[in-house]
């Protein structure tokens, strides 16, 4: 037994240290991942995905501290994955998860993880997604990935989950302009939070003509609820109708399919990858340019260029 296989097994035996181990080993070097994600998937598919979203300093850490708190309550195991955003008005977000979710990390069945934006862009959604994983075979119930809505990673990061929270704030002005629009689409529970703020009405109001406005995809009508991340019992609402879309999931079968098309896009993602790789090994990017050369030059083109590298292209697996 080598020392990674050691390690994972410390880390379903449930010890946290190897538990954070294997998650910053999967967000350093990708390669690690298919030797610990077929050591790991059987275990995983238990736990309920929580996406939340909205603006930076919308109050989404003080929710998530809510949420745990309820989620303990019930004696449910609770694992957070915070994105800490790059955005230059909130540099210090882990500090601010710490800070927001003070309480909670001296609590022994609850893990929070906060990973950087800077530096592994693009692969942030697949670390995100493998540190989901990782948080799901060490046998959390509730995995809640807190991430700043800006684009279309975070968007593709919030995908992961099965329910997805999106927060705006009351007097943003334009508030739900600030929510951008491939966000709203993915929003199964809208909150409003600092709802004690002025405009919190108005707030919701708009985000229902947002929702009227945009094509229902599923019979389920996501919910609008006010949220105070500063009170004590501030996240109630959005509780419970977590739960409910949860039902929901799985009596409609909606959940079973979001999961399939998850592992697809995983899927398809590990093919592109492997290829690409692998591409690189029977063709090297000196030829690759040199063709390119060629078919600027207009003595080529594409498709006849890849008709002749076919031979090669055929070793690629
Ligand atoms: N008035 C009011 N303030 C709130 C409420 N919820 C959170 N806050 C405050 O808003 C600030 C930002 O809260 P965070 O929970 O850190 O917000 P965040 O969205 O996680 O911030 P980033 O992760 O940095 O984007 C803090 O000062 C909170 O105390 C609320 O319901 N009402
Ligand atoms: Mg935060």
């Amino acid at each position: 037994m080598n020392s990674l296989d050691e390690l994972i097994e410390s880390m379903i035996s449930g010890n946290r240290r190897s538990l954070g181990k294997i998650i910053t080993l999967m967000e350093n070097d990708s390669s690690s991942c298919s030797y610990i994600i077929p050591k790991i998937h059987s275990k995983t598919g238990k736990a309920h995905i929580i996406g939340i979203t909205g603006p930076p300093g919308s109050g989404k850490s003080s929710v998530v501290d809510k949420l745990i708190s309820y989620y303990r309550n019930e004696g449910l195991k609770v694992g957070v994955v915070a994105i800490d955003p790059t955005s230059p008005f909130t540099g210090g977000a882990i500090l601010g998860d710490r800070i927001r979710m003070k309480k909670h990390y001296t609590d022994k069945e609850v893990f929070i993880r906060s990973m950087a934006t800077r530096g592994s862009l693009g692969g942030l959604s697949e670390a995100t997604g493998n540190a989901v994983k990782a948080l799901d075979a060490f046998g959390k119930d509730i995995i809640i990935i807190e991430t700043v809505g800006a684009g279309q990673i975070e968007v593709d990061i919030v995908k992961v989950a099965d329910t997805v929270i999106v927060i705006s704030v009351p007097s943003m002005g334009d508030s739900v302009q600030t929510i951008k629009a491939g966000i709203m689409e993915i929003g199964d529970i809208f909150a409003v939070n600092k709802a004690d703020i002025e405009g919190a009405e108005k707030c919701i109001m708009e985000i229902k003509m947002m929702l009227d406005l945009s094509e229902k995809k599923e019979d389920w009508v996501p919910p609008i609820v006010k949220t105070y991340g500063n009170l004590e019992d501030g996240a109630i609402e959005l509780y419970e109708s977590i739960k409910e879309h949860h039902n929901y999931l799985i009596k409609s079968g909606h959940h079973e399919k979001k999961r399939v098309i998850r592992e697809k896009t995983e899927l398809l993602n590990i093919l592109q990858n492997m290829f690409f790789k692998n591409l690189y090994s029977v063709i090297s990017e000196i030829e690759i340019e040199e063709l390119a050369r060629i078919i600027a030059k207009r003595e080529k083109d594409p498709y006849m260029v890849i008709q002749e590298l076919m031979p090669k292209l055929k070793n690629l697996m």
